[in-house]
C-alpha cells in the first residue's frame, strides 16, 4: 500500500542566489492551495512550518567565492535533520523552497534512510557546478555536485560525509542552460540527462518510461523529484530568478508528474524557486500546487 501520509516542511531560504523574494515560496505555494489539494487525494498531511532561516540581505555577503556560505550550511544542516525525522516516522516528505541550494539537506537528510535512492531533476538547469567551475558564486547552482560528494567540504559533509547520492542515479529532465565545466562531470560521471532537445525529439512519454525503466533497473531504494519551476517555460511559470526560454510545457510537466505517480517508485519530492515578488498574480505557485496534485495522484476523469 502507498504511503498516505505527508510531511510538508518550508525553507524560506534565497541565501542560494542573489535576486529577492526566493523566499517567500513557501508562503505562496501554501497560499495556492496545497494542504487541501492534498488532502482531497485522501492523504493525512502535516505541515511542519518552515526551517528557520534568518533573514538577512541575500546579496549583501558578496566577499566569499560561494555567496552566503555560512547561512547556506546553517539552513540545510538544519533541513537535514527535519527531512531524517520525517522519513523516521514514516511520512512522505514534501520540502517547498526556497532557492535549489536546500535540496543539498533535503538529500542529506534522505540518504540517511535510502542508501540507494534515485532523484530525478527537473531543471533547466544542471546545478553541478563546484567552487572551481561556478560563474556565479551562487550555491543554488551547486547541489547536485555537492550531493555527489564535489565542493566545499563543509556542504558536502552535512549530517555525514559520504556523498549522498551515486552520480549514476540521476536524471536531469529539461536541461538547457549548462556551463562547461557541468558538461565535463555529466560525461565523465555518467549523468544521465534529457536535455530539451531529446524531450522535442522523443516526446514527453518516452523520456519518462526510459527514465523510469532505468531506475527499475538500478533496483533503487527511494526516488526523490527535484523539481525547480524553470524547468517549465517562462510562459507558464514566470516567477524564477532565471528564466530560460524554450522550456517543458504545461502539459508535457503534468504527465511527468503522473507517470511518476503510476510508477508507484516516488517516495520524497521538493519544489523551488518560486519567486512571488517576479511572479505574476501567484501563477507560478499555483502552477506548482497543480503539478504537486499530478504527482500525488489527481486524475483527470
Ligand atoms: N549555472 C549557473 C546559473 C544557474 C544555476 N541555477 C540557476 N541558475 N537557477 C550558475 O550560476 O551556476
Ligand atoms: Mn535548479
Ligand atoms: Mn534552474
Amino acid at each position: 500500500m502507498m504511503n498516505k501520509k505527508i510531511s510538508i516542511v518550508g525553507v524560506p531560504c534565497d541565501y542560494g542566489q542573489q535576486r529577492r523574494g526566493v523566499d517567500m515560496g513557501p508562503s505562496a505555494i501554501r497560499y495556492a492551495g496545497l494542504q487541501q489539494r492534498l488532502t482531497n487525494l485522501g492523504y493525512e498531511v502535516e505541515d511542519e512550518g518552515n526551517i528557520q532561516v534568518i533573514e538577512g540581505d541575500a546579496a549583501a555577503q558578496k566577499d566569499e567565492k560561494l555567496l552566503n556560505l555560512e547561512e547556506v550550511i546553517k539552513v540545510n544542516t538544519a533541513l537535514a535533520e527535519k527531512v531524517f525525522n520525517v522519513v523516521k516516522k514514516d511520512y512522505i516528505p514534501l520540502v517547498l523552497g526556497g532557492d535549489h541550494s536546500i535540496a543539498i539537506g533535503t538529500l542529506a537528510g534522505l540518504s540517511m534512510k535510502y542508501k540507494n535512492q534515485g532523484v530525478i531533476w527537473f531543471d533547466a538547469h544542471a546545478d553541478l557546478n563546484t567552487p572551481e567551475t561556478t560563474p556565479s558564486g551562487n550555491i543554488h547552482g551547486m547541489p547536485l555536485a555537492t550531493s555527489i560528494g564535489l565542493g566545499h567540504q563543509r556542504l558536502t559533509s552535512i549530517l555525514h560525509a559520504e556523498p549522498k547520492i551515486k552520480a549514476e542515479n540521476i536524471v536531469i529532465i529539461g536541461g538547457r542552460s549548462i556551463d562547461e565545466g557541468e558538461r565535463e562531470l555529466i560525461k565523465t560521471r555518467g549523468i544521465k540527462i534529457y536535455t530539451m532537445h531529446e524531450i522535442d525529439r522523443l516526446g514527453m512519454t518516452y523520456v519518462m518510461e526510459e527514465t523510469l525503466k532505468y531506475f527499475k533497473q538500478l533496483q533503487i531504494d527511494g526516488l526523490h523529484l527535484s523539481l525547480d519551476l524553470d524547468a517549465l517555460d517562462p510562459l507558464y511559470t514566470p516567477g524564477v530568478g532565471t528564466p530560460v526560454a524554450g522550456g517543458i510545457t504545461y502539459r508535457e510537466s503534468h504527465l511527468a508528474m503522473e507517470m511518476i505517480q503510476e510508477s508507484g517508485l516516488m517516495t520524497s519530492a521538493e519544489f523551488v524557486e518560486v519567486n512571488p515578488i517576479l511572479d505574476e498574480r501567484n501563477k507560478t505557485a499555483d502552477v506548482a500546487v497543480a503539478l504537486i496534485g499530478s504527482l500525488f495522484g489527481e486524475t483527470l476523469v
